[in-house]
């Protein structure tokens, strides 16, 4: 068994060849893909937030553990889908325009692949008439709005009035998330629902689809 207080630290520290040969260990010995997640890496990088805020990480400090944190989520990825079982809906995701961040959504993203859920992942800076084709593309019962940044947070709302202004938001339900968001701002912009992580972000989409639990 690997220790996995050294994937956290792998992440912290932006090493992503271990962090990755520590997860790959992990799923091999059959840790649960969700506890690695919430008690590891998710953990390392709140650090690593904790640590930008106080200047004590730069920009390139961050995007080394962001590069450590994808490299481990390569392996946990698959097995977080894995963990679904019927189709539950169709879902299409990405994080809003002007905003390059894209952990969380992922995260998102596999956990409702893992819930059963067909997820179209539209990736991050996504303009709100991405988002408006996506629906007519894919039909999705669901529409799932990541964010940051607080600068980036009016892009949720540009992306509902777009919706709006094509005639087809009455045709999704519009799930949204992100650390600087929260239910009020959602309520504010009119979208059905917010989830503070990735867990909510499923049982919310069962609850809009009404799909089982896997
Ligand atoms: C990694 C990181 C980066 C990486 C991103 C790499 C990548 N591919 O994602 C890089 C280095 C690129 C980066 C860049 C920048 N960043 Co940055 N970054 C972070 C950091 C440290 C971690 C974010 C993260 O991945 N968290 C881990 C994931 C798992 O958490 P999460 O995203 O919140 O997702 C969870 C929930 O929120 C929820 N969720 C997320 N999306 C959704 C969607 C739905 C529908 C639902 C229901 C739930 C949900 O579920 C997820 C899992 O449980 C945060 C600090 C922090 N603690 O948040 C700063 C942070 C977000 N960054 C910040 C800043 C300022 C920037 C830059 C402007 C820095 C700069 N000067 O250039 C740029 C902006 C670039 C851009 N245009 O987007 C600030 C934002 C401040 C603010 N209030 O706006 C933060 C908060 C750091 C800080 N404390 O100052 N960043």
């Amino acid at each position: 068994m690997p220790d996995l207080d050294k994937l956290y630290e792998a992440v912290l520290n932006g090493d992503h060849k271990t962090a990755s040969a520590i997860a790959k260990d992990a799923v091999e010995a059959g840790v649960d893909a969700l506890d690695l997640v919430a008690r590891y890496m998710v953990p390392a990088m709140d650090e690593v937030g904790r640590r930008f805020e106080c200047e004590d990480y730069f920009v390139p400090e961050l995007l080394l553990s962001a590069r450590a944190m994808k490299a481990a989520l390569e392996y946990v990825r698959p097995l977080l889908a894995a963990q679904g079982a019927q189709p539950a809906g169709r879902v299409v995701i990405g994080t809003v325009k002007g905003d390059l961040h894209d952990i969380g959504k992922n995260i998102v993203s596999a956990l409702l692949e893992g819930g059963g859920f067909e997820v179209t992942d539209l990736g991050a800076d996504v303009a709100p008439e991405r988002f408006v084709e996506a629906v007519h593309t894919h039909q999705p019962d669901l529409i799932c709005l990541s964010a940051l940044l607080t600068v980036t947070m009016p892009s949720m709302r540009n992306t509902i009035q777009a919706l709006e202004a094509a005639g087809v938001r009455g045709k999704v339900k519009v799930l949204v998330g992100g650390a600087p968001v929260t239910r009020e701002f959602a309520n504010a912009i009119g979208a059905d629902g917010y989830g503070e992580n990735a867990a909510v972000a499923v049982s919310l989409a069962r609850q809009f689809t009404g799909a089982q639990a896997a």
